[in-house]
């Protein structure tokens, strides 16, 4: 990777093992259940997150559709957070595709959602003018605040809320090894309370595509039948399921590296002046910063200024906002570049 990419962990290239794996993997006709190494990418998936059963999709995307799609119907609702990627970042798949409604409450600083708010969005089953609610969805880590994760106790306090009201309850664990990592717990105690739950390979997993649901044996037979009716029913994807065997066995190891390399990063930027931050929200592997009011350029300038004369790529949040995101490819040394890139930009108008 010759730039320096830190616009998300999903730039990331697969590791040489992993291609290498792929080269030599074994694939047969997964629509008829048939691909090898798909079918250990499953098994696997589902014993490490604890979980009956799982399904090999192509994106994060398809999961969450597929989980929604799977437990609620047409005119059923789910409960969401108004940052959550499934609300803004999906395409409103879910309703354009499922005719399922979202109930948005706000998502908190923390990435939680309140169990009040919860409690309030809850729908009487009795009152006919009513969708019926049928789901809650999380997000660990919470991708826009932060890349925060959800606690444990969190995670089963509303699990209970679900068992309470007859709920399922979704996450969205995009990038739930993250979440685990920084938490220090094993994820199949953070997916515990959940009937289903998502996650991807090809973010800091560095697989080049794919992700994963895993839920009870007959949720995710309901999915498998789902994702052929929304055309990912992908035949020899055991070249690509190899690389997600890598991604689960190697990568979720290595995370800490990652949030480590963040927090050199938040560090070292919040000793620059006219940046601000919050070294409290930078948990994981990703770090939000700003530049000051006073500064004389703004977001969009600053990162063509860094792509053009330094090969730094940030990603753009708002008029004067960033998120720059760790991942295997940025190194120690890496951070430091583009600290002394970014001192050298603001030094420089
Ligand atoms: N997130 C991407 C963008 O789409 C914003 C990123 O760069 O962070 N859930 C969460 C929490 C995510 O952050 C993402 C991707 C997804 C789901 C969707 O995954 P893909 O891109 O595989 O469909």
């Amino acid at each position: 990777m010759n730039s320096i990419d830190l616009r998300s962990d999903t730039v990331t290239w697969p590791t040489s093992e992993m291609r290498q794996v792929m080269h030599q993997a074994e694939v047969g006709d997964d629509v008829y259940g048939e691909d090898p190494t798909a079918n250990r990418l499953e098994e696997l998936a589902a014993k490490r997150l604890g979980k009956e059963a799982a399904l090999f999709v192509s994106s994060g995307t398809q999961a969450n559709l597929i989980a929604i799609l799977a437990h609620c119907g047409r005119g059923d609702e789910m409960i969401v957070g108004h940052l959550a990627h499934t609300f803004i970042n999906e395409a409103a798949g879910t309703s354009a595709l499922g005719g399922v409604s979202s109930y948005v409450i706000p998502t908190q600083l923390d990435g939680t959602l309140l169990l009040d708010d919860i409690r309030v969005a809850i729908r009487d089953p009795r009152d006919i003018h009513y969708p019926t609610t049928r789901q809650i969805c999380l997000e660990n880590t919470n991708g826009a605040m932060g890349g925060l994760p959800l606690s444990v106790q969190y995670t089963r306090s509303v699990g209970e809320l679900c068992s309470e009201y007859g709920l399922n309850l979704h996450i969205d664990g995009a990038r739930i090894w993250n979440a685990a990592t920084a938490l220090g717990c094993n994820v199949q105690t953070l997916a515990a309370p959940a009937d289903s739950i998502s996650f991807c390979l090809s973010k800091g997993l560095c697989a080049p595509a794919g992700s994963i649901l895993c839920g009870p044996h007959d949720f995710i037979e309901r999915g498998r039948r789902l994702r052929k009716m929304l055309g990912g029913g992908m035949r020899q994807i055991g070249i690509l399921a190899a690389a997600g065997i890598i991604a689960i066995e190697k990568m979720t190891t290595r995370l800490q590296e990652d949030h480590d390399n963040a927090r050199r990063l938040a560090e070292g930027l919040s000793d620059i002046p006219g940046i601000h931050l919050n070294l409290k929200q930078v948990q994981t592997n990703m770090v939000f910063f700003r530049l000051a009011d006073s500064t004389a350029i703004d977001a969009t300038q600053m990162t063509a200024a860094l792509a053009r004369e330094h090969n730094i790529r940030l990603d753009v949040r708002g008029p004067r906002s960033f998120r720059a995101v760790t991942h295997y490819w940025i190194t120690p040394e890496r951070v430091d570049i583009t600290l002394a890139a970014i001192r050298q930009v603001l030094e420089s108008i």
